[in-house]
């Protein structure tokens, strides 16, 4: 380190963050300059853009190398949040408001001949993710950044994240996402931060000095793994913390030998097999799909990490006996549960602990969070292809289950099925070891993420473990969503108008405070300049689908979206069945009759898993649909069907505040959460939806007069899926009406849609499509019929959103800080 006498002097010159338009500007053209070797000459939107981020770049650098070394003085718990899935989105914009000189950049590039807004557009979006899941763990590491904890997240630098969407024929086509081709400035490089990695080889047993038999793993292949530091700045606070992504390289760069003797190709297989393990995020949400490369992007990412943790924690000379009391390691769903017997292997193997103390220390340090009770996304992997990949955590994984099987055995003896039923390996052929069950057995809690979903996986699920270890163990953190980039960024006006009535922008740190407008709701002028910014932000999304499907809409239009990924469960089916019914009840309709209808845009958008049939049919039928009714000239702006390609967080932060109504319809006890049905409320839109997931608590919150419910609830389901399976039932002769239609080839060939079509008859119809539909079409009627009366509808939006502070990730953060992680933020 640097002597005592020189250290005045690294004081002195330490880096001067820009305070004004002046000094941004000195940045960005010393960027365009050096760091890109350009000049005004050819300084395009890409360059201003790659300049602004820079100078933005450096003051979180700054900022960053604070905040380490406070938290490292201080010396507190930390978090780790472990997730497979970062879905970040754009950081330009969340940076600048973060550190507050969003005003000064806009001007400062203005000044310079560009405009902000051409210059945010020019950012890929960081998609290392597929959904709701991924797109959570951001909003968390914004939230406990922006709540001064000291936690990092640990994820894996994909090369390639979510697929890029596109419509050819009304059918979905993925393409690569190349994301960091023109380089990122969001990450720092740290080639000094390497950990080796292992996989396969295999175990020996042998007697140490001091008479004790161990087992130690040799052999097999390596890999590097190379840290990549991502700041995540919080919001109007100096706290900025990391999120450190893995990339692997491998250990040697080419194999000397095949190269000196002319064998090239070779002699860089290896290091290409290594760079693939970190290469590409597989696309599927609310699925288990049992690849070998998906295992070892699970180890590799996780022995990375707690290598990483376990190195720092050496550096305090602490006892192990303090390790739960400075770490806390949060799994995002079952995906690095293996963490969980990397540590114990760590602490036994490694260090030399006795395994009752080192399981006790794994124990008091994990919590696990599960995202769904969807059978299909439980992971499950066969002892085979584990032993194989990962042979000595398979052996500490069979000591894991032998003592609980003995704990479980003497609290009930003579139940023999219990045992069969908790075993975390399953005796199917081959078997499969349970990654669930590991994760509840190796956490000392479990959580669900709303309250529906958190009592279905006690009484469903996980049942036997509520017996087991009492329901204590087994909580609610209910979701929520950053009000920053879902609010202020999404929606500046309406972010704007609401600060003029509670006083401040504090409301963007303490979301309680939106209770300020309540008594605005009936204010005409209040709701005047509420109704302008509703149609401005319509406005802004029916540009982006004009420039991109061609389709003129009308802003005065009831704007109706369902976005999310296309799944069964979430019944898009049902969505566009109830599209076609409309249709054909319009184009029955007389001239006088149709001065009635509510016009519509019903706006749908998501991608389906690359390999789901059903998902992907879906897609296609509502292409279809599209095609036919927005060219049909007895239909006009009464309705209108739009699909928007390749939705992702920006296209989000655009479609979100433009809707009157969102769709969040799945079959209830399917959907775990759902976090979207937040963000649209948080908007001002108002739900259509089941009694499912987190609409119940929105209905809690907001009042069941402002959201439109429907269907059979969740307990409920059960019985209607078996009388499905036993009784020949018919279908609702509504959606009876719609099929037929797509029978009769109006939305082409029939067979394309033979499939979806039978999915939903008889016994096949797992999600209750046609159970829910009446409830269905009866509560769109009076979505209709409300929308016409303005001044009530508007009275209810302000009222939802006045009552949506509960949903903030802030609170959900501070429910896991105090009941999970035992943590406290570092004082500013
Ligand atoms: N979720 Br499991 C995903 O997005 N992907 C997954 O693989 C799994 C769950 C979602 C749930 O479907 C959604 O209901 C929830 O709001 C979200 O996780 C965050 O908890």
């Amino acid at each position: 380190s640097i002597p005592a006498a020189s250290r005045d002097l690294w004081q002195q010159l330490a880096i001067k963050e820009f305070t004004d338009k002046e000094s941004f500007q000195k940045e960005f053209v010393r960027h365009v300059e050096t760091t890109l070797a350009r000049s005004m000459y050819n300084c395009d939107d890409l360059a201003a853009y790659l300049a602004a981020s820079q100078s933005i770049r450096d003051r979180l650098i700054v900022a960053w190398n604070k905040t380490q070394q406070k938290q490292t003085t201080k010396d507190q718990k930390r978090i780790y949040y472990l997730s497979l899935e970062f879905l970040m989105g754009r950081a330009m914009d969340n940076a600048m408001l973060n550190a507050g000189v969003k005003e000064i950049t806009k001007s400062g590039v203005d000044d310079l001949g560009f405009k902000i807004e051409d210059l945010l557009e020019q950012e890929p979006d960081a998609a290392l993710g597929n959904g709701g899941l991924g797109r959570l763990a951001a909003c968390f590491v914004d939230s406990i950044a922006s709540t001064n904890y000291p936690g990092w997240g640990y994820g894996l630098r994909y090369q390639y994240g979510i697929f890029k969407q596109q419509i050819v024929d009304g059918y979905q086509v993925e393409s690569p996402d190349y994301w960091l081709a023109f380089s990122n400035p969001w990450e720092i490089p740290r080639y000094e931060i390497a950990v080796d990695v292992m996989f396969y080889g295999y175990t020996r047993k042998y007697t140490n000095d001091e008479g004790k038999t161990v087992s130690v793993w040799e052999g097999g292949e390596q890999v590097q793994a190379i840290a990549y530091d991502v700041p995540v700045p919080g919001y109007d606070t100096e706290t900025t913390n990391n999120l450190r992504l893995w990339a692997s390289k491998p250990t040697r760069e080419f194999d000397f030998e095949k190269f000196n003797s002319g064998d090239y190709e070779s002699s860089v297989s290896e290091s290409q097999k290594a760079e693939t393990i970190s290469a590409v995020l597989y696309p599927n949400d609310n699925f288990y799909s049992g690849k070998e490369l998906r295992l070892k992007q699970q180890y590799f990412w996780v022995a990375a990490s707690l290598n990483d943790i376990v190195r720092r924690f050496k550096k305090s000379n602490r006892p192990w006996s303090d390790f739960s009391d400075q770490v806390a390691i949060q799994l995002n769903d079952t995906h690095p549960t293996i963490a969980v017997v990397e540590l114990q292997r760590i602490l036994v193997d490694m260090e030399g602990l006795e395994w009752d103390k080192a399981w006790d220390i794994v124990v008091s340090t994990f919590g696990y969070t599960n995202h769904t009770v969807l059978p299909e996304a439980l992971e499950k992997w066969p002892v085979p292809l584990f032993g194989n990949l990962l042979p000595r955590h398979l052996e500490i994984i069979y000591n894991i289950n032998l003592f609980f099987l003995q704990k479980v055995e003497k609290m009930f003896p003579k139940d023999r099925d219990m045992l069969a039923r908790v075993s975390i390996i399953e005796e199917s052929s081959p078997q499969q070891v349970r990654m669930a069950y590991l994760a509840i057995i190796g956490s000392h809690k479990v959580n669900g993420v709303a309250e529906l979903h958190s009592d279905l996986i006690k009484t469903t699920i996980f049942k036997d473990f509520v017996t087991i270890y009492g329901s204590d163990k087994f909580m609610n953190v209910t979701n929520g969503i950053t009000p920053r980039r879902w609010l202020h960024q999404a929606n500046p006006k309406l972010s704007e108008l609401i600060a003029s009535k509670v006083g401040s922008y504090k409301f963007l740190k303490d979301l309680n405070l939106l209770k300020k407008i309540e008594p605005f709701a009936k204010d005409p002028e209040f709701q005047k300049k509420w109704t302008e910014i509703k149609r401005f932000n319509k406005a802004r999304l029916a540009a982006h689908i004009k420039k991109h499907n061609g389709i003129d809409v009308s802003l005065d239009a009831l704007f109706d979206v369902q976005v999310k990924r296309i799944h069964e469960y979430k019944r898009q089916q049902m969505n566009i069945f109830s599209v076609i019914h409309r249709y054909i009840t319009i184009k029955a309709m007389t001239a006088e009759e149709k001065k009635e209808v509510t016009p519509r845009v019903c706006i749908f958008g998501g991608k389906s898993a690359p390999g789901y049939y059903m998902a992907k049919t879906i897609i296609k039928l509502v292409n279809s649909v599209s095609e036919v009714v927005n060219n049909d000239a007895d239909i006009g702006d009464l309705l209108k069907v739009v699909f928007i390609a390749d939705y992702n967080v920006s296209k989000a932060e655009v479609i979100i505040p433009a809707s009157d109504i969102s769709q969040h319809i799945s079959t209830a006890g399917t959907e775990a959460s759902g976090t979207s049905n937040m963000k649209f409320v948080l908007n001002g839109g108002l739900i259509l939806g089941t009694v499912d997931g987190a609409n119940i608590e929105i209905t809690r919150e907001v009042g069941e007069e402002n959201i439109f419910l429907f269907g059979h609830l969740a307990e409920s389901v059960d019985d209607l899926r078996h009388q499905r399976r036993f009784n020949d039932l018919p279908l609702n002769p509504d959606l009876q009406k719609v099929l037929d239609v797509i029978d009769s080839g109006v939305f082409g060939d029939k067979d394309i849609y033979g499939s979806l079509v039978y999915s939903v008859t008889g016994s096949r119809d797992y999600y209750l499509v046609s159970d829910d539909f009446q409830s269905y079409l009866e509560a769109q009627k009076l979505v209709d019929k409300d929308f016409k009366d303005q001044t009530t509808w508007v009275s209810r939006s302000i009222t939802a959103v006045a009552n949506m502070g509960f949903f903030s990730s802030d609170r959900a953060i501070d429910e896991y800080a105090e009941s999970i992680w035992n943590i406290e933020p570092v004082a500013n």
